[in-house]
């Protein structure tokens, strides 16, 4: 690996003025912006002026080879440190114009940095802890992804993760989760460094904070170090170096002063979120002797911060490495290129997809998914927050991955559901993985940070999420998810699903895997029946006819079906619902009720197909509309319409055997057969 660069020959004043540009940037930005936070990039210029120009292994010409370094801001709202030094080592964007636009419409030097708008941006920060966690989950592939496709260790994959966490990073308790992990797991890849500046929004970090964060890191089993000037850049490099060479993840506690330099608001809460003033920003600049305009960046500071040809050289390198690998192992190097250069399904690969035609619980076909599917999708990789007994997410005889094995098939996160999700987003954020995650559904609840930062970053990740109602019985409220469903499928670009049967299971299971965002399968913990055979490609429209008034059979004698078998109640059902669905529409037609009988195990998958499917499954002539599933019914009154009812319960659960819990609040045939006589009664009037 290339040692940083000797910095033995640069000149004081030539560092300083680097880091001095740092500085003045982010303060212009936020001047002009006249919004944003200005202290904590004037606080860790000194950090980023070492990282960018001496440690990471990054090229700005192409700021996503697979063998770069990965760097992540934690503390997002700092974003114009990060913008800052991408425009002064040399990436194409952010150009001046776009750091003059920062935090306005349209511009890609958004409020907090966002993956999706600017390369150069890891992953999307700004709720606090998370960047912490999706490095952890970076590292974590790194090392997989190098034991599983560089046996040999040429240096293929990404050698560290080097991330920026801020005081409120480490008061999360995601990130503590994260670092508990990656201590047990010895995630060595790690160079965390700390922005110790004992300041928070509210003021001094003594009114909140008393453990030696140090020494907790300590006990979680990292290499901690302190730097106690965050101006002495000698140190800083020391530090680094000594993480980097350490086994162990390392924490670097480097003490900044936020807002660095400013007259009045140097170490004061007042320079965390807004300018400084034209006063302030005046003594500022005099006091890092710098009389420039705004954003004007002196020509031997531009140079000496280009980071262009060191990256190239950097690029080349690991090209060099690449083409001895591809000689040495082309097999390896074939599913190097599929997974992590070109991010592709190998092909055929649905063609391992099993037949799940029994009757048993979802979650049960879902583990027979996984396992059919593991040895084709060698990227299909996580686990549980120990549930797997209960989830079914172990590949059976896969081994665990470890601190000492990392080929080990599942990955045990421990009861750390938050730090899970936002570990498996750094893990699809890195390529060449494609994460699952898995806990009880009503434990969304503890993870929903990062399940929305998947969907904002359209990250594909799996959410197996078992015991999805109070069908799973004797465990109670607390753990039967009643809101569930309805608040996931109203985040934006995740998709729901509920399948009702193994056939919808496997369905389900591949459309998560071919979704470039993330899905959540919301499973049975009790048995259902199979519910006969049919055509994925149906199933996969979200919703579709299960089964239907026979044209010109039994229902004629209603008289609507004779005229093109219009049903005159559709029962529309989701998961371990559509069975009830089926028997009620039974004994309506044994009353000669004409009922057809709709699954939807994605509702937002059937809202996006167009108008013409939708109306033949749910056709406009027939307002009569029963919606049944056992959660609130919140969201179903789009599917119902004004003349519909919902059978769901808008109220928590209880404790008792599945079949009467269900059964007194209310999830019988019976009660479904009455909703549709009723609505047939309103509809028709
Ligand atoms: C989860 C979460 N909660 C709250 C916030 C709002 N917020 C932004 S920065 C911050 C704390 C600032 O302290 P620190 O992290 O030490 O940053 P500094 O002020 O030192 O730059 C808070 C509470 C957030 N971004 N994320
Ligand atoms: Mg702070």
């Amino acid at each position: 690996m290339s040692a940083p660069a000797a910095p033995a020959d640069t000149p004081h004043a030539l560092e300083q003025a680097s880091i001095a540009a740092i500085r003045t940037l982010a303060i212009d930005a936020v001047e002009t912006a006249n919004s944003g936070h200005p202290g904590m990039p004037m606080g860790c210029a000194p950090m980023a002026y070492v990282l960018f120009r001496e440690v990471l292994r990054h090229d700005p010409a192409d700021p996503s080879w697979p063998g770069r370094d990965r760097f992540v801001l934690s503390a997002g709202h700092g974003s114009m440190l990060l913008y800052a030094a991408l425009h002064l080592t040399g990436y194409e964007r952010p150009t001046l114009e776009d750091l003059r636009a920062f935090r306005q419409w349209g511009s890609v030097t958004a409020g907090h940095p966002e993956a999706e708008l600017l390369a150069g941006v890891e992953t999307t920060t700004g709720p606090l802890g998370q960047g912490f966690a999706n490095g952890v989950g970076m590292a974590l592939a790194a090392e997989r992804l190098s034991a599983e496709l560089d046996p040999d260790n040429l240096g293929i994959v990404p050698q560290r993760v080097y991330a920026i966490v801020s005081d409120g990073d480490l008061m999360e308790g995601v990130s503590a989760e994260a670092a508990a992990l990656a201590g047990h797991l010895r995630l060595g890849r790690l160079t965390y460094l700390f922005d110790d500046n004992r300041i928070t929004i509210d003021g001094s970090t003594d009114k909140t904070v008393s453990e030696d964060v140090l020494a907790r890191f300590d006990a979680y089993g990292w290499h901690t170090e302190r730097v106690a000037d965050g101006n002495d850049l000698a140190a800083i490099r020391s530090a680094i170096a000594a993480a980097d060479a350490d086994p162990r993840p390392s924490l670097i506690a480097v003490r900044t002063t936020i807002a660095y330099g400013a007259p009045t608001r140097a170490g004061t809460a007042a320079s965390h979120g807004a300018p400084l003033g034209a006063d302030e920003v005046e003594g500022t600049k005099a006091a890092y002797g710098w009389d420039h305009p705004p954003f004007h960046v002196p020509s031997e500071v531009a140079d000496h911060l280009d980071a262009r040809e060191r990256g190239a050289q950097l690029r080349a390198e690991w090209q060099e490495r690449l083409r001895g690998y591809r000689e040495a192992q082309p097999e390896l190097a074939a599913e190097f290129d599929r997974r992590v250069v070109r991010g592709e399904l190998p092909d055929d690969w649905t063609e391992v997809l099993p037949v799940c035609g029994d009757n048993a619980a979802t979650r049960k076909h879902s583990g027979t998914v996984i396992n059919a599917v593991a040895p084709t999708l060698p990227e299909l990789f996580g686990g549980s927050a120990d549930l797997a007994a209960s989830n079914l997410t172990d590949v059976v005889g896969g081994g665990d991955f470890t601190a000492e094995d990392r080929l080990g098939r599942n990955l045990r996160f421990g009861i750390r559901e938050h730090a899970m999700a936002s570990v498996a987003n750094g893990m699809a954020l890195h390529g060449g993985l494609l994460p699952y995650v898995a806990s009880f559904l009503v434990f969304t609840d503890y993870l929903r940070p990062a399940l929305r930062l998947a969907s904002l970053l359209e990250q594909r990740v799996v959410y197996v999420m078992t015991h999805d109602s109070i069908g799973l019985g004797e465990d109670g409220p607390t753990h039967q998810p009643v809101e569930h469903l309805a608040s996931l499928r109203a985040v934006p670009g995740l998709t729901v699903w509920r399948p009702a049967d193994g056939r919808e299971v496997v369905v389900a299971w591949r459309a998560a895997i071919e979704h470039q965002g993330p899905s959540v399968l919301a499973l049975t913990r009790q048995g259902v029946p199979d519910l006969g055979e049919r055509d994925a490609a149906e199933i996969s429209r979200g919703g579709y006819v299960l089964h239907d008034v026979p044209a010109g059979g039994d229902g004629a004698a209603t008289g609507a079906a004779a005229e093109g078998a219009l049903p005159e109640v559709v029962l529309i059902g989701t998961g371990s619902e559509v069975q009830l669905c089926m028997q009620a529409a039974e004994l309506l037609a044994s009353e000669g009720v004409a009922a057809r009988v709709v699954s939807m195990p994605c509702v937002e998958l059937f809202l996006a197909q167009d108008v013409a499917y939708r109306r033949s499954v749910l056709p406009d002539g027939c307002r009569a509309r029963v919606a049944v599933e056992a959660a609130v019914s919140f969201g179903w009154e789009r599917i119902v319409g004004d003349a519909g009812v919902v059978v769901g319960m808008d109220r928590f659960g209880a404790s008792g055997p599945s079949a009467r819990v269900l059964a007194e609040f209310g999830f019988t045939v019976d009660a479904v057969a009455d909703a549709a006589r009723q609505t047939l009664g309103t509809a028709g009037s």
